[in-house]
């Protein structure tokens, strides 16, 4: 039986990957945070599970706290290791430059540097992402593609991203970089633009809400289901030798455009009319305002636009995402309308 470490189990992707492992087989060991109140609700599910009692352990700890660190993979003694733990919003970043750094960079040395001192032939994954494009220099990205970070979380990744590459070729640790698109799912935390509508829109049509507020709608993203994501993660470290591969669908759309299919779903056409941060999306029908635009949501510095081809994952690993961004909507508005209605009938 293989033995996995999970460092942001509690995360979106963490339980989704969770899951994945637990039904192969293995025995998971995850990283949790100390929290004042519960933060395992995307896996309590798992912790409830009597089928999972004695393959699913939670440990305590940081990645920012070395030898608790230390401590926990010699307990866990795993074959392979997820670092998905991160302080992974890209606003926020910007209010919280140096933890994120702290978190996101020196957090995966720390990890890298226990694996060269005690467990050099664990296999290691690195949570990369698409933000190392930044301000892009083509279209699409690929894994050869120069990078161009846009905010501390990026310049944070990239350290993490070249510190996963050095140990690799310096220590012939197999340790990989996935690199990420966007990949949403009703798990996605609800401030991240792609829930924050699914929700919004839920909300508006159960009469709980009356507008749904939003930053820079011209921004395009390359939006996967994180389901589909987490077995090319799973995949890169079943090779016979460590590489870099990008995960995308291959198309891209903007905020604009999500919104108006979130609206869709649930039978209202949105219109927009204005420029800048005076545009309004009217519902054609009832003429009321749906959404509006505030600078409170603008970034620093903002990534414009993100696609990416996927052909080395699809030749190399046999990845091929499932989720077009239409199925994406329907699945998260229909998750979050359902647990809108179980709200509100309590
Ligand atoms: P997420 O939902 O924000 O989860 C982040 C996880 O990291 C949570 O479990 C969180 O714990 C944990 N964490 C944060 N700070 C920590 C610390 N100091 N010590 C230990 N754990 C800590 O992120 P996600 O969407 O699942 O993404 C997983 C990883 O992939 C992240 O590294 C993210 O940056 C990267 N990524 C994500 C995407 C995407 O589109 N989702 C794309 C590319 C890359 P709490 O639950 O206690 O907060
Ligand atoms: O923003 C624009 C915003 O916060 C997407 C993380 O998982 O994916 C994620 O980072 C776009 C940006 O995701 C709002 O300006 C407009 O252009 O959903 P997001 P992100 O910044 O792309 C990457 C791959 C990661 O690695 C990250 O960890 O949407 N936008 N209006 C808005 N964004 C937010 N959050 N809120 C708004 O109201």
């Amino acid at each position: 039986m293989k033995h996995a470490f999970i460092t942001g189990i509690t995360g979106q992707d963490g339980s989704y990957l969770t899951e994945f492992l637990l039904e192969k087989d293995y025995k998971v060991h995850g990283l949790i945070r100390r929290s004042s109140s519960p933060n395992t609700s995307r896996i309590s599910h798992l912790l409830d599970d009597p089928r999972w009692k004695e393959r699913l352990f939670l440990h305590e700890g940081d990645l920012g706290d070395s030898s608790n660190l230390l401590r926990i993979v010699e307990e866990a003694s795993p074959d392979e290791i997820y670092n998905l733990a991160a302080m992974s919003h890209v606003k926020v970043s910007f209010q919280v430059p140096e933890y994120t750094g702290n978190i996101g960079a020196l957090g995966t040395i720390r990890l890298l540097e226990i694996i060269r001192a005690q467990f050099p032939k664990a296999r290691f994954y690195q949570a990369s992402t698409s933000e190392l494009f930044g301000k892009v220099f083509e279209t699409p990205q690929t894994e050869l593609t120069p990078f161009h970070p846009r905010s501390p979380y990026g310049v944070a990744k990239l350290y993490a991203y070249w510190a996963c590459i050095n140990y690799r070729e310096a220590y012939d640790l197999y340790a990989c970089n996935g690199i990420l698109f966007n990949h949403e799912s009703p798990r996605r935390g609800e401030t991240f633009v792609p829930r924050k509508i699914s929700l919004a829109v839920s909300r508006i049509k159960m009469g709980l809400q009356e507008e749904l507020v939003l930053g820079n709608l011209d921004a395009k993203r390359d939006w996967g289901y994180a389901r589909d994501f987490i077995e090319g993660m799973w995949l890169m470290l079943q090779q016979p030798k460590a590489d870099d591969y990008l995960l995308a669908t291959g198309k891209t759309t903007s905020v604009r455009r999500f919104v108006e299919l979130a609206f869709q779903y649930i039978g209202i056409e949105i219109e927009w009319q204005g420029k800048g941060i005076d545009e309004v999306g009217i519902d054609r029908k009832s003429g009321k305002t749906l959404v509006r635009v505030s600078t409170e949501f603008f970034r620093p510095a903002e990534v414009d636009i993100l696609l990416g081809n996927a052909s080395k994952a699809k030749s190399m690993l046999g990845w091929i995402p499932q989720t077009s961004v239409e199925n994406l909507v329907q699945i998260m508005v229909e998750a979050d309308l359902k647990k809108c209605k179980s709200t509100a009938s309590t």
